[in-house]
């Protein structure tokens, strides 16, 4: 491609000559001004001197319709009569304007020349200068983190006591950052990991836990670090905290040697990530996969409580991580003797009120209850999905529904609360009721009775929010048209 930059600036010349790529393309400039001129000359660079208005100044550059003209003038009040000269010699090439100052200040409408493609300089370089300022922020508190911990022969980086993928990515994160290893720094929780998922990404991004730590091995570490925590939050008394990092509200009386505590964050994986950014430090791919994989978990898949970082972090780890890993976490591998009960509570599935019940009976793995769930809402006309499954003595019961309906989590409570533990998020919740609560008349499994009496116990809570939705619509029923 011939490219032809008309220029003012010197700075544009140092830029284009790096943006345009000159083994392909031929690049050429054309100037008014004999100083930049000879700058060009000196260095080695193509050049033709003449006004922008006269028309016989590009009779020389042989355009052609596959070639470019970029503008980039210091007075645009010019713009207009240059661009209608270009309009008549410019033989069919495509023509860019870089301009910095808004046009509509020279009474300039992109419409009046659909040839030119216009890009404004100053809205372009924002985002990439807000990034850098924070990244610059990071880098003033990295140096802190990094003096704290310097010469620490132990540093313990504590998590909270069920750890989820935000937790175990900043804490994995977090001692790369730190150029540490394993055994100078482990990962310790006063819990354990106990969800299929969180297990499945420890495992297959071999991230290891010291499980069930005692507050008295505490005093073994020089150093302690809580990511994705607060002191507050534990059961036992901590000693002193070196550091913090988290995106939860900062609790009350929240003390340590540094703190960075972001609450517009949506994940604390987000802050690593600008940390990593900061230091200039090349993301490995196991890191990358595992801070993605807690900003996707912690906002819902950028869907709840966001701010422009975490979209900047995503963006900028998605292309480093390893996407197939992640799926993997998401969705374990199905043992193949799971087949046999899936089809059987295919089988003997109920759908009423656009619900959808499964039950698996007794199963092995908790985590394939779950996945039949998100399997069935899938089917079509249902909103929600109820697949149950009995494990360790207790009936699982995992719910997902389509989003726009009452948040699955309230709809558990108050069906479930009463005779077992539930809770979840809008579209995704749990119920844990012990068998015993279940079952009567001595038996020791449940049978269709009690099984129907959960489902009712389920569809209650749900009419009754469909009734008073129905009766709000009534009501407002101009709001709703609207
Ligand atoms: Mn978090």
């Amino acid at each position: 491609m011939n490219c032809v930059v008309l220029t003012q600036h010197r700075s544009t010349v140092d830029l284009l000559r790096r943006v345009v790529d000159s083994k392909k393309d031929d690049l050429s400039f054309l100037v008014e001004d004999l100083r930049l001129e000879r700058y060009l000359h000196r260095s080695s660079l193509s050049v033709s001197r003449g006004k922008f208005r006269d028309r016989a100044v590009y009779e020389k550059l042989e355009l052609t319709p596959n070639g470019l003209i970029v503008v980039h003038l210091r007075d645009n009040r010019r713009l207009r009569g240059i661009l209608k000269v270009i309009d008549v010699v410019r033989n069919g090439c495509s023509v860019l304007v870089l301009h910095t100052d808004p046009l509509v200040n020279f009474k300039i409408e992109s419409e009046d020349f659909p040839f030119a493609q216009f890009l404004p300089l100053a809205d372009s370089f924002r985002p990439i200068f807000h990034i850098q300022t924070r990244l610059a922020k990071n880098k003033k508190r990295l140096k802190r983190i990094q003096e704290i911990t310097e010469g620490a022969k132990k540093l313990l980086i504590l998590v909270q006591d069920d750890p989820d993928p935000d937790a175990l990515g900043t804490a994995l994160a977090l001692r790369h950052l730190l150029a540490r290893n394993r055994s100078s720094t482990p990962i310790a929780t006063f819990g354990k990991v106990t969800r299929p998922e969180n297990l499945a990404m420890t495992r297959l991004l071999d991230i290891q836990l010291i499980e069930n730590i005692s507050a008295g091995e505490l005093e073994d570490y020089d150093r302690i670090a809580c990511v994705d925590t607060q002191p507050s939050r534990f059961k036992v008394e901590l000693p002193r905290i070196d550091i913090i990092i988290d995106h939860h509200p900062e609790a009350p009386g929240c003390q340590a040697t540094f703190k960075d505590i972001r609450p517009s964050y949506g994940a604390t994986a987000t802050i690593l990530t600008e940390y990593l950014r900061a230091k200039k430090e090349k993301i490995a791919e196991r890191i990358a996969t595992a801070l993605l994989y807690g900003i996707r978990t912690d906002t819902l898949l950028l869907d709840r409580g966001v701010v422009e970082s975490d979209v900047e972090a995503f963006t900028y780890l998605y292309p480093r991580a390893n996407i197939n890993t992640i799926r993997r976490i998401e969705r374990p591998e199905l043992p193949v003797n799971v087949l046999d009960s899936f089809s059987e509570g295919l089988r003997n599935r109920r759908i009423t009120d656009k619900v959808i019940f499964s039950h698996l009976g007794k199963v092995k793995r908790e985590d394939v209850i779950p996945q039949l769930a998100d399997f069935c809402l899938q089917v079509e006309g249902v909103e929600w999905s109820v697949v149950s499954g009995i494990y360790g003595g207790d009936l699982i019961l995992s719910v997902r529904n389509v989003g726009f309906v009452r948040a699955a989590g309230d709809i558990m409570k108050e069906a479930f609360a009463h005779i077992g533990s539930a809770g979840g998020h809008r579209s995704m919740a749990k119920a844990v009721i012990p068998l015993k609560n279940l079952v009567s008349n001595g038996k020791k499994d449940i049978d269709e009775a009690d099984l129907r009496k959960v489902q009712n116990l389920f569809l209650k809570p749900l009419r009754s929010a469909a009734k008073s939705n129905n009766s709000n619509h009534g009501a407002n029923s101009k709001q709703v048209a609207k």
